[in-house]
């Protein structure tokens, strides 16, 4: 006989529980729960990673919209950078060429402070974002 079925059979497990054809199809929704947790949970507590050594802290950039908001910054050798995460997601900051010593994942409302005693140009980028890139002038 020739049906939808094809030339495909039935396992005789199935045929066993049902005579009836089978119709359908299986689908698995790919469903993260962490990507919804900002709606349920408040704001995370504002955390500090990393350390200003005792620095003033010259610049401030926001992690926002999976973006480094004000993409080169200057600051003087022993200043310090602020970077505070403004997304619902995680991100770091991390030195192109091993630079400096890069941040740990940096949370939701998290920030992350580093000290920089030599001049020159660092690029960094979030390893979860490589489109994510920002600069620190160093003079
Ligand atoms: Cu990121």
């Amino acid at each position: 006989m020739n049906s939808i079925e094809g030339s495909s059979r039935r396992s005789p497990l199935v045929a066993g529980i049902t005579s009836k054809p089978l119709y359908g199809f299986e689908f698995t929704i790919p469903l993260h729960l962490k990507r919804f947790s900002p709606w349920f949970h408040k704001t995370p507590k504002p955390i500090v990673l990393g350390s200003a050594a005792g620095a003033a802290i010259a610049a401030d950039v926001r992690m926002s919209n999976v973006k480094f908001m004000g993409d080169t910054i200057t600051i003087a050798a022993g200043q310090a950078v602020r970077w505070t995460n403004a997304d619902p997601i995680e991100h770091t900051v991390t030195f192109d060429g091993a630079a400096e010593p890069g941040s740990p994942v940096i949370p939701p409302n998290g920030s992350y402070v580093h000290r920089f005693d030599k001049p020159g140009t660092y690029t960094y980028h979030c390893t979860p974002h490589p489109f994510m890139k920002g600069a620190v002038v160093v003079r």
